[in-house]
């Protein structure tokens, strides 16, 4: 496949001033009339090059006279015309076939609804359009269907007419007032129910927020609906960004590739992200869909209003939404809160973001696939959804937002909309509007090192060393920011010369005691300083410092970075105990722990490995803070996860990292029982208290209530595994179910596990969504092997077609089983599922492809046994683009 690059871009040499689409819609064949406006914008005669792939041509008629054959060139992706005047209007008939799409790009069957997928290039998969983000047009849309079949016809913008038609068919007629790129345009066509609600904004004007489902799922509903209109109040007030729309429609699909999609004024979903009610969703899925809801709402400005030139300029859209949504949950979380646990749910929200983090986006920075958050090549843009995109997208907009304060940062949004309101622009157009704030405030600088953060992959380290004077009672800190090679930068010669980023390092200091030391910031002092780390090694001095202290680095996460410093085990203990950025505390924690566990993987011996009991201390003296919420605590007392450790394992060791954070949880589970047991009872009763609301303080506890439970059970389940049972058996909702299910396929009582499993099966059997639970615990459970999850696939409810079951069992399986997956059978099945999901979906394929795009990093065993099998998928003779050119780069 061709390689596309960023330099290479050349504006459309077209106009497409207005697109009328006509779609006779039906499941087996659907017939689209494009009609479009066209005009050129150079003086001299161009090609007119249109993208399309797996249509029929009907017919073309330029100003209603028809071609011949001979007036066009058609390609297996192109359809190029020949015009000799500047405006014309062009009519092109086709045909696609929804029922065969089983890529879930473009327009397809979902249950027996009709749904389009046009993000990044489904749009071409409908008709022939110039299929670029920057082409922008004005759509007006008629929808012919079948009455009974699809009552309801929905698109873009606001319903013109709806009109009976012959034959039992009807008709609708969708205009959007906004220009926009075609990869926004969706249609839905079906038989729904609606929760629909009317708002008044606060520009004063009228509008009807609607979610639509299947028939039978409307008492699922009320939470995203809620969810959607705090998202337009929270966009107004923090953002100052109204709704432009009369009617904004979020809709939901069981078969669904991504999360979900901003279409203009109507947003697609996948039904995880939709539906919930107490008995069926967790805490997690509630927080999920108010955080994916915000996200495709906040996408109407950042990404419709002002949308990317071209696919290089992802992040520009994606970065800075998830931004906003991380915002959003925090501000929601914090609102909702007393003020004792509002402290400490924006931390909360934090971590669970560094967490993730750090899960998908620092391996991939470290391995083949690695890229800048602005790549300068791809060969297909849907590998490039991207955790680097989005996650370190997001950690970007943070850092200008660090830079710039609150008020600053919301006076270069204001710049920005002021600038490129309407148009499809780049991410140095945002950087800009920033650069422009930042000058105005910050006389002598600029952002011209921090703009490296778009073109730079790699994650940076920065090494921190102190040097205490206690004559003079100062201290001086030096901070040095190296980047190694990524990626194919790893084989240049010579080797890529990596320029030092602007890093915003926050900084506090810890007396020997675990006191804050003030530090001097112009005329105040402060607890946390951000230091602006520009080169690659500067110093800096403080006075006041009588006693070596202990630093608290890169509080709050303010880089995405790796930070390195000699600690002392007990300066991290100290830090876990005294540390008042909740952030650090909970880091230092973490790291304490990660000590340990690297230290018992044969390999990896460490002379800085704490002993047991000072983790046992430390873990005793955290889980009995009572000044700490619950959900803060939840994170706090859990072990950094298998995937975490296993990216700081050299070589990484799966089998002996999973053995060695078992031992360590029972060692906790056993040594602590007394306070797993006090906390399991306390929550217990106080949850019983009060009926179930999906907020962050309960939410917190059941969290809290749940990991104690499971700390208990790896300790000794003969004692415990009853409480477990117990709480599965009396559960009033899915938290508190899922909580002990989990525990239960843990262990290894075959009896109680397949009994549970069993019960919750039958429950929950005609719920698909919950079945997804269903097949991804047991994925993951610690007992599931190759053959396990083989006989799961030939269950009845299993299908490789839907992308939630296929993530369910599959996914889970090869991402999150490292005890069962990590063996030359695990290995040769993720192959063979790979190739499997490929003729069915490549982008899916393509995800499950990178199960193990760091091979080159494990044990000579495993990595050698990766290796067969990933060149057992690239000898496949008929791979898609996506899953070729992940494979070809892990073994480039
Ligand atoms: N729908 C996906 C998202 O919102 C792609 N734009 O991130
Ligand atoms: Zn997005």
């Amino acid at each position: 496949a061709p390689t596309i690059y960023r330099h290479d871009y050349q504006p459309y040499a077209y106009r497409v001033k207005s697109t009328r689409l006509c779609f006779e819609l039906d499941e087996n064949v659907t017939t689209v009339v494009s009609t479009l406006d066209i005009e050129r914008t150079g003086t001299t005669p161009v090609p007119l090059i249109l993208n399309g792939e797996h249509l029929e041509l009907i017919s073309i008629e330029v100003n209603g006279s028809p071609l011949s054959e001979n007036d066009y060139r058609l390609d297996t992706e192109t359809l190029t015309l020949f015009p000799e005047s500047t405006s014309f209007s062009l009519q092109i008939t086709n045909r696609c076939k929804p029922i065969d799409n089983s890529s879930l790009m473009g327009l397809y069957v979902s249950g027996k609804s009709l749904f389009t997928q046009c993000e990044a290039e489904g749009f071409r998969r409908i008709t022939w359009f110039p299929d670029r983000p920057d082409v922008m047009s004005r759509f007006t849309v008629t929808l012919r269907a079948d009455a009974k079949r699809y009552p309801l016809l929905l698109s873009n913008g606001n319903l013109i007419s709806q009109t009976d038609l012959a034959n039992g068919r009807h008709e609708a007629v969708w205009e959007d007032p906004h220009p926009k790129p075609c990869y926004l345009f969706a249609l839905v066509a079906g038989d729904f129910d609606c929760r629909e609600t009317r708002i008044k904004t606060a520009e004063g004007r009228e509008a009807l927020l609607q979610v639509y489902c299947d028939k039978g799922d409307l008492g699922k509903t009320a939470w995203a609906l809620q969810c959607l209109e705090r998202s337009v109040r929270w966009d107004e007030q923090r953002f100052g960004l109204p709704l432009d729309l009369d009617r904004f429609m979020i809709v939901a699909a069981r078969d669904f590739n991504m999360g979900a999609m901003e279409n203009k004024g109507l947003n697609v979903f996948n039904s995880a992200y939709v539906l919930a009610d107490p008995d069926t969703a967790t805490d997690a899925s509630y927080e999920a869909i108010e955080s994916v809801i915000g996200h495709e709402y906040f996408h109407n400005w950042t990404g419709n209003r002002v949308t990317c030139r071209d696919w290089f300029q992802l992040s520009l859209k994606e970065g800075l939404t998830v931004f906003r949504d991380q915002e959003f949950s925090a501000d929601m979380m914090a609102a909702s809160l007393p003020e004792k646990e509002a402290v400490s749910a924006r931390a909360v929200k934090r971590i669970d973001d560094v967490v993730a983090l750090r899960t998908a986006q620092f391996p991939e920075d470290a391995g083949p696939m690695a890229h800048p958050i602005r790549p300068e090549s791809y060969q297909e843009i849907g590998n490039f959804y991207t955790a680097t995109v989005y996650e370190k997208g997001a950690e970007v907009i943070r850092m200008q937002h660090t830079l710039l304060g609150e008020e600053g940062f919301q006076a270069g949004m204001q710049t920005y909309f002021r600038r490129h309101d309407g148009q499809a622009v780049t991410c140095d157009d945002f950087v800009d509007a920033m650069d422009t704030v930042y000058r105005a405030r910050n006389p002598g600088k600029d952002m011209s090192v921090f703009r490296r953060w778009y073109s730079q992959a790699g994650t940076p380290r920065v090494n921190v060393s102190i040097n205490h004077d206690a004559a003079n009672q100062s201290c001086s800190i030096t901070l040095s920011q190296r980047c190694e090679p990524v990626g194919v930068e790893k084989r240049r010669n010579p080797p890529v010369e990596k320029p030092p980023l602007h890093i915003p390092f926050a900084l506090g200091l810890l007396s020997p005691e675990g006191t804050p030391i003030p530090l001097q910031n112009g005329s105040d002092t402060t607890d946390t300083l951000v230091l602006d780390l520009t080169e690659h090694t500067q110093s800096w001095t403080f006075k006041n410092v009588p006693g070596r202290p202990v630093p608290s680095l890169l509080r709050h996460f303010s880089a995405p970075v790796i930070v390195e410093y000699d600690y002392r085990n007990d300066e991290l203990a100290l830090l876990a105990r005294f540390d008042t950025d909740p952030f650090a505390r909970w880091e230092a924690g973490q790291e304490l722990a990660t000590r340990y566990l690297l230290a018992q993987v044969s390999e990896n011996i460490t002379n800085n490995a704490p002993e047991l009991a000072l983790l046992v201390e430390t873990w005793q003296t955290l889980a009995s803070d009572d000044t700490l919420s619950a959900a803060y605590l939840a994170r706090a007392l859990v072990l950094p996860s298998e995937r975490i450790l296993l990216e700081k394992c050299k070589p990484a060791d799966p089998q002996a990292i999973v053995a060695a954070r078992n031992a360590l949880r029972a060692e906790l589970g056993i040594a602590l029982q007394d306070i797993w047991q006090s906390h399991y009872q306390n929550l217990s009763e106080t949850l019983n208290k009060s009926s179930y609301a999906p907020n962050p303080l309960q939410a917190g506890q059941r969290a809290l209530r749940n990991c104690a439970l499971s700390y208990l059970v790896t300790g000794q389940p003969q004692k415990y595994l009853d409480l477990a049972v117990k709480q599965y058996e009396g559960a009033t909702n899915m938290t508190e179910r899922m909580g002990s299910l989990s525990t239960i396929v843990h262990q290894d009582s075959v009896q109680t596990i397949q009994k549970a499993l069993a019960s919750f099966y039958s429950r929950y059997e005609n719920n698909p969504l919950v079945i997804d639970r269903w097949f991804a615990l047991q994925a993951t459970a610690a007992s599931t092997d190759v053959d396990t999850v083989r006989s799961l696939m030939t269950h009845p409810a299993f299908t490789m077609r839907n992308p939630n079951r296929a993530r369910a069992l599959l996914f889970q399986f090869c991402l999150n089983n490292l005890k069962g997956v990590h063996s030359q059978a695990g290995y040769a099945f993720w192959a063979e599922q790979v190739l499997a999901l490929d003729a069915i979906n490549p982008e899916i394929a393509a995800r499950l492809a990178r199960a193990f795009d760091n091979w080159r990093r494990f044990a000579p065993a495993y990595r050698d046994a990766i290796e067969t099998a990933l060149k057992k998928i690239q000898a496949h003779p008929t791979l898609s683009r996506n899953v070729s050119e992940i494979i070809n780069k892990a073994l480039e």
